[in-house]
């Protein structure tokens, strides 16, 4: 099977956790490197948090440190989402060695190399790294297939603003950078990822099952439970997409991003069908596929490896 080469921007994050132990174990994909954005958590966690994940995966993928703020405007996190360390109730000691390379280079480094074989990038936080590696070096978009990006609020209101996204509101310079790239962007919004809840089901599988991710993943998933939501894996829609895109209704759309400081900042309007489209966006998710695709992954974390 001929593998396709990816990119992982990422801010874990519990859904970022989960859409990279999703992507870690799918055959399909070739994991180059995970980059690590500042946003759910500082970059300094953000970074911590990727590697924890890849050590247990058992897996040998290079973690890279990325933006430490995003392009314009001061960082907001969102630690009472995800906990202060990001991951829940789930810490770890003894991370693997860092890396020195910056995100922003190992980004344009293997865009640069896959001329001739384009990669896919996944975002699952802001998109500053992504869009700093396009001001770096704009011809890096040559050795880009395809970006999918959990971000965005077309038809709802906003996760952090009645206006914005998350993603999109803790950058929205970036992400009007990205979306004006003129990229094969595939954007995932908050309309879509809403209906991600995780099911009962799948936690009962969790606590059943055996093997340290199961642990972790349960571990993870107590702090928002404990406070009575049911958690949303929003970013694991990402991995999904790349996956099995006919798991979601796409439509290409003009969207546009509202940059201005005041209160419709980071806004994504999303244009009607007659305007010419910019990205290719998610409209609807077939959520009974979507768990089924990824409880069928997590069972290479079943038992002990
Ligand atoms: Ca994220």
């Amino acid at each position: 099977m001929s593998r396709t080469s990816i990119i992982i921007d990422t801010d874990p994050g519990v859904d970022d956790a989960i859409a990279l132990l999703m992507a870690m174990v799918s055959p399909e994909l070739e994991i180059l490197g995970i980059t690590t954005v500042a946003g759910n958590v500082t970059q300094e966690l953000a970074y911590d948090n990727a590697r924890r994940l890849v050590q247990l995966a058992d897996q040998n993928i290079e973690v890279y440190k990325g933006c430490e703020t995003p392009m314009v405007i001061p960082l907001e996190t969102a630690a009472h989402i995800h906990g202060l360390g990001g991951l829940g109730n789930y810490q770890t000691e003894n991370l693997p060695p860092q890396s020195c390379l910056h995100a922003v280079d190992f980004i344009i480094q293997q865009c640069m190399e896959s001329l001739e074989t384009p990669i896919t990038i996944c975002t699952l936080g802001p998109l500053t790294n992504l869009a700093m590696a396009l001001v770096k070096c704009p011809e890096i978009r040559a050795g880009i297939k395809q970006v999918i990006t959990m971000a965005g609020a077309f038809n709802i209101a906003g996760n952090f603003s009645p206006a914005a996204e998350f993603n999109i509101y803790v950058d929205p310079h970036a992400a009007y950078v990205v979306i004006n790239a003129g990229l094969d962007l595939t954007m995932i919004p908050l309309d879509v990822t809403n209906k991600t809840n995780v099911p009962y089901m799948w936690l009962e599988t969790l606590s059943s099952g055996t093997g340290k991710v199961y642990a972790a993943v349960e571990q993870m998933l107590a702090f928002g439970l404990r406070k009575g939501w049911k958690p949303k894996i929003h970013d694991a829609c990402v991995i999904a997409c790349l996956l099995k895109p006919e798991l979601f209704t796409l439509r290409p759309h003009l969207v546009k991003v509202d940059h201005n400081s005041g209160p419709s900042i980071g806004n994504t309007l999303l244009y009607p069908k007659t305007e010419t489209p910019n990205l290719t966006a998610a409209m609807e998710i077939d959520q009974h596929a979507f768990f089924q695709l990824l409880s069928d992954r997590f069972k290479a974390y079943e038992s002990p490896r």
